[in-house]
């Protein structure tokens, strides 16, 4: 990578508004459980943990009423959309590197859109790398569990009928180009036609099978190397087969091996273009001796730079 030593800050989410499952509220605490901050430090980066936001206030949302029947905990989940979203804002202004701990994945509407707004300001690209077995992408005309966190990235691509949840905070919408899904098997008919239409490019798992992690991330790399883009990794849980992560609320069958997920990190460490990162969707109640927890911080381990080897430095086509 071009920077090795990063200026890193911890925020624990501790909220599960976003489903019907609780447990992702103790996410949080289970990650710092598994060593993250004593990993982080090892690998030679600076680490700063600002604790839990919170609980926020809830909010008057000015939802239309058919809109609001599809929210599950709306007001909840608009308290902790804006106050995440102030918190990602202020960070990347102070240039750090924000790891958010969730909690579940309806906290990405907060830290991707403060980000989103501070690189705006900055004059700098954005694009996310959301990496799920889900594309997130429900309305709540088209929900069929009425839960928030099948529904952050439809917030995040500007979906009108959510742009309330961030009350008066200006919204940078990100367009179709800067989103991309990775790891996708498992849609909902109405969710299926939003992400057609809106353009957004998703890369499944049927891909990830027929051509393997390598060929489909080196060229997403080289595109983003050419932007100098900032990147937001968010990483769900659930994109890893649930024999290797069982704790997580919203288990898809035929996701990501140990290996193909540890060469995702891999791969993007060495790009030297990761900016951001939210770790959601680990629910510690539903983990088997807190095998997932740990999981995740191996590979966060990767996406920070452990290597087996030592590698040459990475030359791309943009350099
Ligand atoms: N997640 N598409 C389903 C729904 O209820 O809208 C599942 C959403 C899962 C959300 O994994 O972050
Ligand atoms: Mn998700
Ligand atoms: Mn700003
Ligand atoms: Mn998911």
């Amino acid at each position: 990578g071009r920077e090795s030593r990063r200026r890193t800050t911890l925020l624990g989410i501790p909220m599960d508004a976003g489903t019907s499952v609780p447990g992702a509220r103790m996410g949080p605490a289970a990650l710092r459980i598994a060593g993250l901050t004593t990993l982080l430090r090892e690998l030679g980066h600076e680490v700063e943990d600002a604790g839990d936001l919170p609980p926020p206030e809830h909010p008057f949302v000015d939802m239309a009423p058919q809109d609001v029947a599809g929210c599950r905990n709306l007001e909840e989940v608009a308290g902790w959309t804006q106050s995440i979203h102030d918190r990602a804002h202020a960070l990347a202004e102070q240039g750090r590197l924000p790891i958010f701990l969730g909690g579940d994945h309806a906290l990405s509407m907060g830290s991707v859109s403060g980000i989103a707004r501070h690189c705006k300001d900055a004059g700098r690209q954005l694009a996310v790398l959301w990496i799920d077995a889900h594309a997130d992408f429900n309305t709540p005309a088209t929900t069929p569990s009425r839960n928030m966190h099948g529904m952050s990235l439809a917030f995040l691509s500007g979906e009108e009928s959510l742009r309330p949840l961030l009350g008066d905070r200006p919204l940078v919408p990100l367009p179709p180009e800067a989103i991309h899904i990775f790891g996708l098997r498992s849609i909902d008919t109405e969710e299926r036609r939003q992400v057609q239409a809106h353009g957004v490019r998703a890369i499944d798992m049927r891909a990830i099978d027929e051509q393997g992690v390598a060929a489909l991330m080196r060229p997403l790399i080289e595109q983003w190397q050419a932007r100098d883009v900032h990147l937001h990794v968010s990483l769900d849980v659930d994109m890893l087969d649930p024999s290797l992560a069982p704790g997580v609320g919203t288990t898809v069958p035929g996701g990501a091996t140990y290996r193909e997920a540890h060469l995702i990190m891999e791969m993007l460490h060495d790009s030297g273009l990761v900016g951001s990162l939210d770790i959601v969707e680990l629910n510690p109640f539903l983990d088997e001796r807190g095998r997932s927890a740990r999981l995740l911080v191996e590979l966060v381990a990767s996406l920070f730079g452990r290597t087996v080897l030592d590698r040459p430095p990475v030359r791309m086509r943009a350099f």
